[in-house]
């Protein structure tokens, strides 16, 4: 009896839960390249190239095993264009008698995939995404009774649950979480290590050029491309990061530098997201470098709660609350997403900047996403369903179980509350001080109103003035209350005043969409 097995675009680990049990002699191994997940948002290219290499170079590892693959290729003609058609044919030409796959990363996908056994007519068997440390069910134990969720008490109970940083029952160190040393501007003199990039081999040559021909109009620069799409790549990565980077990731984890899109941060999100790399040997490596002395505990712990703390408390959160999640828009935004978020032509050096280094290159570190562009789209009132496109489509790690609740619920606070505990809202004032990005900037971060005043300045504080219904009881917005309190009213009618105009500018933007 033949079984297929789906492997999709980012299940690419030999360990994945749809591969076990497999029978090399008997069963089929389905990875299609499709149309319509290429398109759903308009991804960016490097995005598209690195899935299409890494499902290539994977499907090489497997056929190396012995294992029976059946690869099927955008340009194959008889491409249906979907994961569902690709299934349903790949079912008849194997005479395959059921399916077993790996419940995806997406609401949308498992939609589909919940009406496979209906549309194909064989049982289609979903298993659990074990790749995460923090099961469905556990984490809606975790859940259970609890009014206002928490990342830092799941981050403790994760700490206890895979012993990461622990001396007996108590944290490394004796403190649970080092972010209070983690908030340091890029002193001048600090040099960052250079990384590897991975030069694309053969595989990756044809995927580029397979992807340079189908999507000519689409979002990013292609080349040069230098992602790992290998798992030994991945492994060479994680190795240069721990050596190179780790030491210096908490210190600068916030700050922001003209060309300098990295920093001291992993770069690793992509390769772990498809799964090149496994969450707890991320972060074994990490531990291995403290307990030898090579990174400090403020370092390591900062990146290892962003590994076994935000990343599996957004995944918890995203199947927890969807569907119903995607839908909220607690603060009213309606607002479209201005074309500069594609183009990066704006006079805001900071968005400018950031947008460019994403057309490059497909990343953003976590600052730039969240006090950057999701910062302004905050305080702009932009919509959330455009917002949250914009992020699924333009960075290289993306997939609606991560990209959701960090877009709709921490940048946002389109959830109202569920995922932060207070808007990520911020003046001009923080970027000048994270980043190096105001020095080139027509506009002036300690300017308040008029021409000359910093965008983010009036909007923030019209931000404050129009949630106040909403926010001013949150004892955590009591400052800046105070602060609009002590505010005389001509002061507060330039401020409406300023981003008045600013907001009708923006609605004027031209807007933009890449077609892929
Ligand atoms: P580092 O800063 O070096 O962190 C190490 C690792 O921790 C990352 O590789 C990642 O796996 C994990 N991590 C860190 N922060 C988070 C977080 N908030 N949520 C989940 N995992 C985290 N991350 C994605 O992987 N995909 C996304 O689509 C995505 N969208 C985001 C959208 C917004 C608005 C914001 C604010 C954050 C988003 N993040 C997303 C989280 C985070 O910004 C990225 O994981 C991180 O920037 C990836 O770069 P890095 O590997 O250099 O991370
Ligand atoms: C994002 C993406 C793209 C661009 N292409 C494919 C593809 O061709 N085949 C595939 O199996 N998956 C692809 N994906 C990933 C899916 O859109 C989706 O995000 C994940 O499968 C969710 O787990
Ligand atoms: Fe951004 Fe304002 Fe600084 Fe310009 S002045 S870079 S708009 S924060």
């Amino acid at each position: 009896m033949t079984t297929l097995r789906l492997v999709l675009a980012d299940q690419l680990d030999r360990a994945v839960a749809a591969l076990a049990g497999l029978d090399a002699g008997a069963d089929v191994v389905l990875i299609a390249e499709v149309a319509e997940e290429t398109t759903y948002v308009p991804h960016h290219r490097q995005k598209i190239a690195l899935l299409f290499s890494a499902m290539r170079h994977f499907a090489e590892v497997l056929t190396a095993d012995g294992v029976h693959v059946d690869y099927v290729r955008l340009d194959d003609p008889a491409n249906t264009g979907s994961l569902g058609g690709e299934v349903a044919r790949a079912v008849a030409r194997h005479g395959a008698a059921r399916v077993i796959a790996t419940e995806p990363g997406e609401w949308r996908v498992r939609r589909a995939m919940d009406g496979w056994e209906a549309s194909i007519g064989v049982p289609v068997e979903i298993r659990a995404d074990d790749r995460f440390l923090c099961s469905r069910d556990r984490f809606a134990g975790w859940m259970s009774g609890r009014k206002a969720p928490r990342m830092e008490h799941f981050y403790r109970d994760m700490r206890r649950l895979t012993g990461l940083l622990m001396d007996g029952d108590a944290p490394a160190g004796g403190r649970w979480n080092y972010d209070a040393d983690n908030r340091g501007r890029l002193p001048k003199e600090v040099v960052v290590p250079a990384r590897p990039r991975f030069a694309p081999d053969v595989t990756t040559q044809s995927v580029l050029d397979l992807v340079a021909a189908r999507f000519p109009d689409g979002f990013g620069d292609l080349e040069p491309f230098g992602w790992p799409v290998a798992r030994e790549q991945a492994l060479a990565a994680l190795e240069a990061f721990v050596a190179d980077q780790l030491p210096g990731f908490g210190d600068y984890q916030d700050a922001m530098k003209r060309g300098e899109p990295l920093l001291f941060h992993a770069r690793l999100s992509a390769a772990l997201n498809i799964g090149l790399l496994r969450p707890m040997e991320v972060c074994r490596a990490a531990e291995a470098a403290f307990r030898a002395g090579d990174a400090p505990l403020n370092a390591v712990e900062g990146f290892i709660r962003q590994i076994i703390g935000w990343r599996e408390y957004v995944r918890g959160l995203y199947w927890h609350f969807m569907p119903g999640y995607a839908g909220t828009n607690a603060l009213a935004a309606t607002r479209p997403l201005p074309g500069f978020y594609w183009t990066g032509e704006t006079d805001m050096a900071c968005i400018a900047e950031t947008v460019g280094e994403i057309r490059r290159s497909g990343y953003a570190h976590h600052i730039q996403r969240l006090m950057v562009t999701g910062n302004f789209a905050l305080l702009a009132g932009l919509a959330p369903v455009e917002v949250e496109a914009w992020y699924l489509a333009v960075f290289a790690d993306a997939y609606e179980w991560v990209e959701l609740p960090n877009t709709h619920g921490m940048a946002l606070y389109a959830d109202g509350g569920i995922m932060a505990s207070k808007p990520y809202a911020a003046s001009g004032a923080y970027i000048d001080r994270m980043s190096d990005y105001c020095g080139g900037c027509r506009y002036d971060p300690k300017v308040k109103a008029g021409p000359k005043a910093c965008p983010f300045n009036p909007l923030y504080w019209n931000f404050m003035i129009e949630h106040r219904a909403r926010l001013a009881g949150n004892p955590r917005m009591a400052l800046p209350y105070r602060t609009l309190d002590r505010m005389d009213a001509r002061r507060v009618s330039e401020i409406r005043a300023d981003a008045g105009r600013i907001l009708a500018a923006l609605e004027e933007a031209p807007r933009w969409l890449p077609r892929n």
